[in-house]
């Protein structure tokens, strides 16, 4: 059996914890910008319609009373490690998946701690009782569907799937709720009057193949199959930063600028988690949401602030701009481990420009982890914030990310 646990509304809640005064209000945690966007919102504003990725200017418009937090990472991140932590006295099999959910294998489990609802309810005990904040959990035979019961009774929920009812859920499953199944997917299926994932039974495997292509995983799930396991000793997928911009701009150096202010967070990201990586992205968002990502797979794996600007900037050139660009954001992924060996490259490497940069970095990351924030920056930075060119509302994605 796989348990699937997601904290509630996890940075209003440890924000309404540790601020008496904001429980059971309405509460967004949120940047201070006219341009930013709500990271999540207490259950009391989820009334009022409130939801993640909403801009606060329409947060407030739905709730005059609603109360902005601003968020606190570091405090996000060691409430999270304390949640793994707890969880790994469960089990030693645990996916961390984003800052507030993990999967966890619980077979075999049950001599130690009872029946997999006893378990379920132990953690969410252990977890109240250590860091007073609620949880939802879901337990079924599949990973799938443990991540849809955890969601089915949110706020403080338990639910349990067993085997015997696990074919039933999944054949009610409305078909939007089946990650990975996006709008272009729904409207194909919405011809074949595909509504449940129950309903994909009713098609042959041969012809679904045939026609959508990419079909064969959902014909699983909708049979109840799901062979992933509980991956543990997880590293992240990717890291990210991004920036939204204080005004919609179009001029380059601005631009380039903030990527090379992104591809900085995100490498010294990278080399403090003794990673490098093999694939650079970059994210922009324009003046009417509509959004790209481009990708790059590298022939050799970089972990270098200006490697990865450099080839961020190489994508970023490469977008034709129609219009205005309001968020920005670089990203790394196909992740390895530092230490473990890669191929190099025979000729030049003396030469190499990642070679030489890693002095450098170094460098910088030691001063920037004693002295914190912008001790030291290049000058090309310099320059941009003296104008104004843009905010500081920057998030780095928890590898939960939005971004590829
Ligand atoms: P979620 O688990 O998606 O949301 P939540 O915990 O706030 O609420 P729920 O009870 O529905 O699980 O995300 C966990 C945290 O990640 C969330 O508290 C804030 C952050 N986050 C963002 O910063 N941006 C986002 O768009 C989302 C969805 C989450
Ligand atoms: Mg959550």
């Amino acid at each position: 059996m796989i348990l699937h646990i997601d904290m509630d509304a996890f940075f209003a809640a440890v924000e309404q914890r540790d601020n008496p005064a904001l429980r059971h209000k309405p509460v967004i945690v949120a940047g201070n910008s006219k341009r930013s966007v709500v990271s999540t919102a207490s259950y009391e504003a989820r009334k009022f319609g409130i939801r993640s990725a909403m801009p606060v200017y329409e947060a407030k418009l739905r709730c005059a009373g609603l109360i902005i937090v601003p968020g606190n990472m570091g405090k996000y991140r060691a409430d999270s490690k304390k949640i793994m932590s707890i969880l790994a006295g469960f089990s030693p099999l645990v996916e961390q998946v984003s800052i507030d959910e993990a999967f966890v294998d619980i077979t075999g489990c049950g001599r130690l701690f009872g029946s997999p609802e006893d378990m379920g309810r132990a953690i969410k005990n252990k977890i109240q009782a250590g860091l007073s904040l609620t949880s939802s959990i879901g337990i079924a035979p599949i990973k799938f569907l443990a991540k849809i019961a955890s969601d089915m009774n949110k706020p403080d929920g338990l639910t349990l799937i067993t085997p015997a009812e696990a074919p039933r859920v999944l054949a009610a499953l409305p078909i939007q709720k089946v990650p990975g199944v996006g709008q272009a997917a729904m409207k194909q299926m919405n011809i074949l009057n595909i509504r449940c994932l129950g309903d994909i039974q009713k098609f042959s495997l041969p012809l679904l193949t045939r026609k959508f292509g990419k079909w064969p995983h959902l014909f699983e799930l909708s049979g109840g199959i799901d062979p992933t396991p509980v991956e543990t000793g997880h590293i992240r997928k990717s890291i990210s930063s991004e920036t939204t911009l204080s005004r919609d701009v179009s001029d380059f150096e601005t631009l380039k600028g903030i990527l090379l202010d992104r591809a900085q967070t995100v490498g010294r990201d990278l080399r403090a988690k003794q990673l490098v990586c093999e694939t650079v992205f970059i994210k922009l968002k324009f003046s009417d949401f509509t959004q790209v990502t481009r990708s790059k797979t590298l022939d050799t794996p970089v972990s270098s602030s200006a490697a990865i600007f450099n080839e961020a900037l190489g994508l970023y050139r490469k977008i034709e701009l129609q219009r205005k660009i309001r968020l920005a954001g670089v990203g790394v992924s196909s992740l390895k481990d530092k230490t473990r060996p890669v191929q190099m490259q025979l000729l030049g490497e003396e030469k190499k420009p990642e070679m030489r940069w890693a002095c450098v970095d170094k460098a910088v990351d030691s001063i920037m982890e004693k002295f914190g924030g912008n001790m030291i920056q290049k000058a090309a930075l310099k320059e941009l914030s003296d104008e104004g060119g843009y905010d500081d509302t920057k998030h780095s994605n928890q590898g939960m990310d939005t971004l590829p």
